[in-house]
């Protein structure tokens, strides 16, 4: 039996690609997944692709699609799919032309491939994704953000500003701040007032408050991200800073952890006030979300691979952006403007300085803003292997925390 197929996709996360026999042009195969010996599922080589549609074969619909299930763990190098009732198997490309680099390594999400493009085109006919992020699209993938100016409205603001104001007052049972005060430590507590102006953040208001999920949940990042991640985003992790971070330029891929693949991270940077110059505006490397990959331990996106390692990772930021031309901006935001990254750019909270003369911990000039970690539903940060809290899923945005239920 003459079969030709191909594995064009596999990260870890999903595998795609086309099965076909000349001889029997009416079979559809079902392949068996095989990670090393262990069969992790099977599929079906019956969906429709256009593009093998156009190169005339079969009738385009012998493509296959498997989502490898949470909390399995296949390494794409030795990934084989099996011709269910024979011995014939189809290997990664690399696999198969005997190379040594497994595909895909950080895959990332469909941007992130050279391929993209045409992906786009191919989403777009299809009617998958619309002419307003199609747009936005090519400035994420150029410069590793895009800003949607207005994206929550005034009424909207005004009340995630008043619930926050609540949170501070009297906390909802089980709501967390991450704080340095009063002692430069590093203490998960319960919101106290004390600590509000200081190195505080107050972490995923939104598993508590209505308001706060819808803005986070608003239209154009929604419809955006939708189209990010080529399906409806999941909210997992949010902070909210009343002050200027003064963080370090980073990349969140070294801490926010998206299981099975790195990439599949991006995150919205909402301004609850207008923002004001030296107040620790968000900054970042334009175009930074294409440097290669720093590697922890030599393999890993994650810091805890080799945290030693961190300084080092901090350093090389700035060196790709000298020696690639990333340029450093910062964001001006109006209230209601929403910044959104890509998982590798480069960013941090500028220096605070000028205006409010040299501020102390408790004399900071606020900077209200929150920030959302995304994934796309089908993803999990990597968190839910040890943790079930119930997750709540609206029709535009899933929403799960790490440190309790989502509650309606
Ligand atoms: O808002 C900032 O200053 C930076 C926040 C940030 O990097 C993050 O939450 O990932
Ligand atoms: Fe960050």
């Amino acid at each position: 039996m003459a079969v030709r197929g191909s594995i064009d996709l596999c990260d870890g996360n999903v595998i795609e690609g086309w099965v076909y026999a000349d001889e029997t042009p009416l079979h559809r195969f079902t392949l068996q997944v095989m990670a090393g010996d262990a069969e992790v599922g099977t599929c079906v080589a019956n969906r429709y692709r256009e593009d093998l549609a156009n190169a005339g074969i079969s009738n385009g619909d012998v493509a296959f699609r498997f989502d490898v299930p949470p909390f399995v763990s296949v390494d794409p190098a030795r990934v084989r799919l099996r011709l269910v009732g024979s011995d014939v198997y189809l290997l990664p490309r690399e696999a198969a032309a005997g190379g040594a680099t497994a595909p895909g390594r950080f895959a990332g999400l469909w941007i992130d491939r050279p391929d993209w493009i045409d992906a786009l085109g191919a989403k777009h006919r299809r009617g998958a994704i619309d002419d307003a992020p199609a747009g936005l699209l090519f400035r994420f993938v150029r410069d590793g953000y895009v800003v949607l100016r207005g994206a929550v409205d005034a009424a909207t603001l005004a009340m995630v500003n008043a619930a926050v104001d609540r949170a501070w007052k009297k906390p909802p049972e089980g709501l967390l701040i991450e704080t340095f005060e009063p002692d430069g430590a590093l203490h998960y507590v319960p919101p106290e007032a004390a600590f509000r102006y200081g190195r505080t953040k107050m972490l995923d208001l939104y598993a508590h408050d209505a308001v706060v999920r819808q803005a986070i949940a608003n239209g154009p990042a929604m419809h955006f991200l939708a189209a990010v991640f080529g399906e409806t985003p999941k909210a997992f992790q949010s902070l909210y800073f009343e002050t200027g971070s003064q963080q370090a330029m980073h990349k969140d891929t070294a801490y926010v952890k998206i299981d099975g693949n790195p990439l599949a991270l991006a995150a919205t940077w909402l301004a609850l006030e207008d923002i004001k110059p030296h107040t620790g505006e968000l900054e970042y490397y334009v175009g930074s979300h294409r440097a290669p990959a720093f590697l922890f331990g030599g393999a890993s996106k994650w810091m805890e691979a080799e945290p030693d390692a961190h300084p080092r990772f901090l350093e090389s930021l700035h060196q790709d952006a000298a020696a690639h031309g990333h340029r450093r901006e910062a964001f001006l935001a109006l209230a209601g403007d929403v910044l959104v990254w890509h998982a590798d750019l480069a960013h941090g909270g500028s220096a605070i300085s000028g205006a409010m003369g040299e501020p102390g911990a408790n004399a900071r000039p606020s900077r209200r803003s929150l920030v959302t970690h995304f994934t796309g539903a089908s993803f999990q940060p990597f968190y839910r292997r040890a943790s079930t809290h119930a997750e709540l899923a609206t029709p535009s945005c899933v929403f799960v925390s790490q440190y309790g239920p989502v509650a309606d």
